[in-house]
């Protein structure tokens, strides 16, 4: 059985961050003459050399198509393969691996889930319930459904801090409603939802609740049977991991309930021109040659974030996050979008009336790598009033001392305007 290269999954006694920050090459560069100051982490993480190694080492070493072959590169490509979705279940928690459904990320996840779970259930009138605070990829693939079938999208409001309104919720939730899809922490405002909360209070109506854990998965430690939903999804890069693999976790009783999505090679059990059957979990969900190196890339990075730890990791940002607050809060002028009292590792912003994206061009010449735009929340911009903002967000490797000199920088661009 040939095991994914990876460190050692020991958690670390204390949180070094600068030994920590000498696994991220990339961390090492200049930008325009400048230390890269990488804060937009909530759009795509850096990439420690133990998923890059693991990577590489797969290419290098095993490569092959997987589940096919009888020859030893696939046998080998194979176990590598099925060693990251292993350690991805027991890292959230999965009952079994057979209830981890990889696939190109978050978004393809919520995809499946309301084509092949909730479209053939849906008739006119019923109700798919998200809120105002979603991701476009947890509004968009329900409002396809909504054409389809006729079925109505609900929005759950949210607050001036950027939180959900529970009141609303608890009203909104009913016997019509068939899905709500949920993200646990925003990547426009930050908020972290009481998950766990809105899965009991949705069962009292029967009303299976799907999580996108695209931003939790790096910041916390995510336990798909505490939470109690039916559907979670993630995404490796978020979780530095690969590009190109994320997974949708549900129950085996579920998935074995739904129609397969996608249809091809390898999700079959039998084909003749007159009907086929379906393969097992998860290779029912797997049409085609998966993203192999991507599996076992996500595997090396859950391996890295085990051996730091969440809890760790988690004490880590949150202090960064508290500094940067304070910081951005006593410049004149500056206006933090998304206040809510549980935060994750984000600060959506809006400077004067500077432009977000001039605002992150000019500093991108300090070596500052944020993110403006709508993040494709665009329902939240409508919300708080603004067309745009720019956002910084921070990992595992983001520092104080990062921050002052963001802050500096942002004061130098204030100035010019
Ligand atoms: N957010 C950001 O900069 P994919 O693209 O499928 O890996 O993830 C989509 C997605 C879903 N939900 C949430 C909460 C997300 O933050 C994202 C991706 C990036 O905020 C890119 S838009």
């Amino acid at each position: 059985m040939i095991e994914p290269v990876s460190a050692s999954v020991e958690p670390e006694s204390t949180f070094n961050i600068n030994r920590i920050r000498r696994d991220f090459p990339i961390l090492e560069r200049e930008v325009r003459g400048k230390p890269l100051i990488y804060f937009d982490t909530a759009a795509s993480a850096q990439r420690p050399l133990a998923v890059i190694d693991a990577v590489n080492n797969f290419y290098r070493e095993h490569n092959a198509n997987v589940h096919r072959g009888v020859h030893t590169l696939s046998q080998e490509a194979t176990d590598l393969y099925e060693g990251g979705r292993r350690k991805l279940a027991q890292f959230i928690n999965a009952p079994s691996e057979r209830e981890v459904i990889f696939t190109r990320g978050t978004t393809e996840s919520i995809n499946l889930v309301a084509q092949s779970f909730l479209r053939p259930k849906l008739k006119p009138g019923d109700e798919i319930l998200v809120t105002h605070m979603e991701h476009h990829s947890n509004i968009v693939p329900w409002q396809i459904l909504c054409q389809q079938t006729g079925a109505l999208l609900r929005v759950v409001p949210i607050n001036q801090r950027g939180e959900l309104e529970m009141g609303a919720l608890q009203r909104l939730l009913s016997e019509r409603v068939k899905m709500l899809g949920i993200v646990q922490v925003s990547n426009a405002l930050g908020t972290i939802n009481p998950v766990a909360e809105i899965c009991r209070m949705a069962k009292h109506h029967g009303v299976p609740v799907l999580v996108d854990g695209a931003q939790a998965m790096p910041h916390m430690q995510v336990d798909v049977q505490a939470l109690g939903c039916e559907f979670f999804c993630l995404s490796g890069h978020k979780m530095y991991g690969p590009t190109g693999v994320g997974a949708l976790w549900a129950r085996e009783s579920t998935l074995d309930s739904m129609p397969p999505w996608q249809g091809g090679g390898e999700m079959i059990r039998h084909v003749t021109f007159e009907e086929s059957t379906w393969n097992d979990l998860p290779a029912k969900f797997e049409a085609g040659t998966p993203n192999i190196a991507g599996g076992v890339g996500l595997g090396a990075a859950v391996d890295y974030l085990s051996k730091l730890g969440l809890p760790e990791i988690a004490a880590h940002e949150n202090q960064v996050l508290s500094y940067a607050t304070e910081k951005l809060a006593e410049i004149d002028g500056l206006r933090i979008i998304g206040t809510a009292r549980d935060k994750a590792s984000v600060i959506s912003f809006i400077l004067g009336d500077i432009h977000p994206h001039d605002l992150g061009t000019i500093i991108d010449h300090y070596g500052v790598a944020l993110r403006t735009g709508h993040h494709c929340a665009m329902p939240v911009m409508q919300f708080f009033g603004v067309p745009a903002t720019a956002r910084v967000s921070f990992g595992l490797y983001n520092t104080q001392q990062e921050v002052d000199v963001f802050v500096d920088a942002l004061l130098k661009v204030r100035e010019m305007f």
